[in-house]
């Protein structure tokens, strides 16, 4: 049977399909990434053949890259050569072929519809664009295989659900960033990296391309810029506050020419991708300064960083030459990339240099600026002006706030929500990617078991939960917000797989934020679609982090609730130190451990260990599992349970989350044994961690009482410091041989204010505890 349809019958939003009333075959479950505004699945399937056609409009490069890039992944799995065809202005519809149809109803160009019938897939948009995400939505109803890059070794019949979809972005700006200045890489993995990126239906690769450890960008004016600043000699190896600090020895070098660059520029155009290109000033600039260290205000000598962090090497604001220079760059960078936006960075510029620095201190005072914030906005201003005369528009991270901002900047909000906050309200487009959800460097799960990161924690779900609009915002002032972005800075990430297994499935909860309407965000329906999901990441050989099937634990009333995301999962266990598979035993029920031990424990799916093995040192002792009282309560750091301190899991330095923290206040806890109970010590311990800001308590008393209204003191232990050293843990035990009592009070005071000369000086001490143990 043939169907013939005119494209008039379609209105945007739909009519009744032609099918609505012979419902017999069930629906199709479709699980899709990022959730579409609508879908209604439909009965039966659409096969895809070797004989299938493929139409798109005539004389339409941009629509004849849309149906591309459907071939382009039908190709490799199918191994069909599919036949195309163009069309004028209008087409009728018939079997066993896949539409591209210009249609003007569809509202905003990115916008599309998506219509699967067992006869034909129809796909139509106002702009190719809308087109090219119909295709990525058309590609997750096929069987994951279809999206791989090789035929499969047994044969699949290549059916896609029927469904009607109605779907439009939620924000017009949808970033992924990529910093290539810690660590280069190569132009595939940049190409992969915008593959995947736009599978998702982001539409803008955020390219880090400068930073203190490397200069990647050719710039054909200012060739030491790739000879010398591409180039460092070594790497730190390890993490960052690693004391002593210790180097690879080996050469880290890299630059894309321009005509690479232009490549990747084609490359993401035909994903319908717009890149926007990084150049960093003021600061983040050691790498230029080492290549012209003429630029710098000490004159030099400069290297290209082999350490992270912040540099106090920044470009000399008070010298016209910088000026120049960053004239010939942009201008270089302009012609270089189509896309409206250029990034300058602006974030973490030491103001050091400047102080001191007789031309920038001149600068000053020529311009009539307050201080060195008011010479970081000049600069920023500058470049806008160097921008603007080439017909684009400056980006910046939020520290282009300080010190005024530039008239027509947009601000990329990453130090918290605050920057995006001023932004919108002074009327100023405003980007989202704050720390908090956007990082997608930051670890993803338990820090012992995943590879070594910046720090933080990132857990997937926290990615999802992001909600970019501010709450502090008007309606009217909500309109200033673009969009979001996920960043990939690279300090720890020396590989495109392991920027994969940062990247996914982070990027995937990102995607969802930004694409779908907030009404189709739900977190337990996400986590079910990404089930499927991947599958279709495997299919495309993503490297992703496995985290999904962690186990997740809970201590509530003493007892260890153990969790996984999927609850199609079982969870196995062991608490004698062997590896968990099955056999092990079955979890079903809280545990309630009465002996000290590591329970070590595991996601499985039937006879399969799919997760990571988790391993939680437990201690049991006579006050595990007590309540207690205090005076005031932790709130962001409150040991992983209610009663953090009494809940069996000892602090360490790889996890703040284990620990007890309060700034401002002592920690005394008043636990309850519930009875009167005999008890030889109490220990307890501390951490000390001067660059975190958190300090040593003044000193730890333990009291004893058995009405609860009388103490004892039983020990008290004055503490110097803080040290000189990295983090540390200090112990403190206090002996009570033979007392009996209900209650013990424990009392840490705290540091108080934070010393000149110190990181954080003036701001309050944070005190972290764990766990108070009654042995
Ligand atoms: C802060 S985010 C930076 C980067 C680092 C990143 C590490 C931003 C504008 N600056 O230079 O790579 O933290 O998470």
């Amino acid at each position: 049977m043939s169907i013939r349809h005119a494209l008039v019958l379609f209105l945007w939003p739909l009519t009744a399909p032609f099918w609505a009333g012979c419902q017999t075959a069930p629906t199709n479950a479709v699980a899709l990434i990022p959730q579409p505004a609508i879908l209604k699945p439909q009965p039966g399937f659409f096969e895809l053949k070797a004989n299938t056609k493929v139409y798109y409009p005539e004389g339409k490069p941009d629509w004849a890259m849309a149906a591309r890039a459907f071939l382009d992944v039908a190709q490799p799995s199918t191994g069909f050569s599919l036949e195309t065809n163009r069309f004028g202005k209008q087409i009728a519809i018939e079997n066993n072929a896949v539409y591209f149809l210009e249609d003007d109803r569809v509202p905003n160009p990115e916008s599309y519809q998506l219509d699967v019938r067992p006869q034909a897939v129809i796909i139509r948009a106002k702009a190719a664009a809308g087109a090219f995400y119909a295709v990525q939505t058309l590609r997750q109803l096929f069987p994951p295989q279809f999206n791989a890059a090789n035929k499969p070794n047994t044969p699949v019949r290549w059916k896609a659900s029927c469904c009607l979809i109605e779907d439009a972005p939620r924000f017009g700006y949808r970033g992924l960033m990529l910093d290539v200045g810690r660590h280069f890489f190569p132009v595939d993995s940049v190409k992969r990296f915008i593959d995947l990126l736009a599978a998702h239906k982001f539409n803008t690769f955020h390219w880090h391309l400068t930073d203190d450890q490397g200069w990647r960008i050719e710039i054909k004016k200012h060739p030491l810029l790739n000879t010398v600043g591409s180039c460092r000699k070594e790497t730190l190896r390890g993490h960052y506050s690693d004391k002593p600090q210790t180097f690879d020895g080996k050469p880290h070098c890299g630059y894309y020419t321009q005509a690479e660059i232009k490549e990747v520029v084609a490359y993401a155009q035909a994903r319908f991708v717009t890149i926007v290109p990084e150049i960093e000033m003021p600061g983040h600039a050691q790498a230029a300064l080492a290549a012209y260290p003429n630029l710098g205000c000490t004159g030099g000598p400069y290297e290209v960083s082999t350490i992270w962090g912040v540099s106090n090497n920044v470009f000399c604001a008070g010298n016209d030459q910088v000026f120049d220079f960053l004239d010939d760059v942009l201008a270089e960078v302009c012609d270089l990339f189509p896309g409206t936006y250029v990034h300058v960075g602006g974030d973490e510029c030491p103001k050091e240099q400047w102080k001191q620095c007789a031309k920038c201190q001149r600068r000053i005072q020529q311009e009539g600026l307050k201080d060195e914030h008011e010479l970081q906005s000049y600069c920023i201003r500058r470049a806008e002006t160097m921008l603007a005369k080439r017909s684009k528009k400056l980006i910046g991270w939020d520290e282009i706030l300080e010190g005024g901002l530039a008239p027509n900047a947009t601000v990329m909000s990453w130090r918290g929500i605050e920057g995006g906050i001023a932004a919108a309200r002074s009327g100023h487009h405003a980007i989202m990617s704050p720390t908090s959800h956007c990082y997608f460097d930051y670890y993803q799960s338990d820090p012992e078991t995943e590879p070594l990161t910046i720090g933080g924690l990132l857990p997937l779900e926290k990615t999802y939960s992001y909600e970019p609009i501010p709450s502090e915002l008007n309606e009217a002032e909500s309109q200033f917000i673009l969009g979001v972005q996920g960043n990939l800075w690279t300090e720890y990430i020396k590989h495109t797989y392991y920027a994969e297994y940062m990247t996914y499935p982070r990027a995937c909860a990102l995607a969802e934020v930004a694409w779908s309407p907030k009404t189709r965000r739900d977190w337990p329906d996400f986590v079910g679609r990404m089930r499927s999901h991947f599958r279709y990441l495997d299919a495309l050989g993503v490297h992703y982090a496995k985290s999904f099937y962690d186990i997740n634990y809970a201590i509530e009333n003493g007892q260890v609730l153990l969790s996984t995301l999927d609850k199609n999962l079982q969870i196995r266990y062991t608490t004698d130190g062997t590896e968990p598979a099955v056999p092990a035993r079955r979890y079903n029920a809280p545990l309630a451990l009465r002996r000290s031990c590591d329970l070590k424990a595991v996601a499985c799916s039937g006879n399969k260990v799919v997760g990571k093995v988790m391993t939680l040192p437990f201690k049991a002792h006579k006050a595990q599992g007590k309540p207690y009282q205090l005076s005031h309560q932790p709130e962001r750091y409150t040991g992983a349970s209610v009663y953090g301190l009494t809940n069996g899991l000892v602090g360490n330095l790889k996890r703040w989350d284990k620990w007890v923290g309060i700034v401002g206040y002592d920690l005394d806890p008043i636990i309850d044994l519930g009875h009167s109970t005999r008890f030889n010590k109490v220990s307890t311990q501390y951490c000390d961690s001067r660059r975190s800001w958190i300090y040593p308590p003044k000193s730890i008393a333990v009291y004893t009482s058995d009405d609860g209204q009388n103490y004892t003191l039983q020990g008290k232990q004055n503490i110097t410091g803080p040290s000189d050293q990295g983090a540390q843990i200090g112990k403190v035990e206090i002996s009570t041989p033979g007392v009996h009592a209900r209650y013990i009070k424990v009392v840490a005071t705290t540091f108080g204010t934070i010393p000149e000369g110190q990181p954080g000086a003036g701001n309050g001490a944070w005190l972290f505890l764990d766990e108070i143990v009654v042995e």
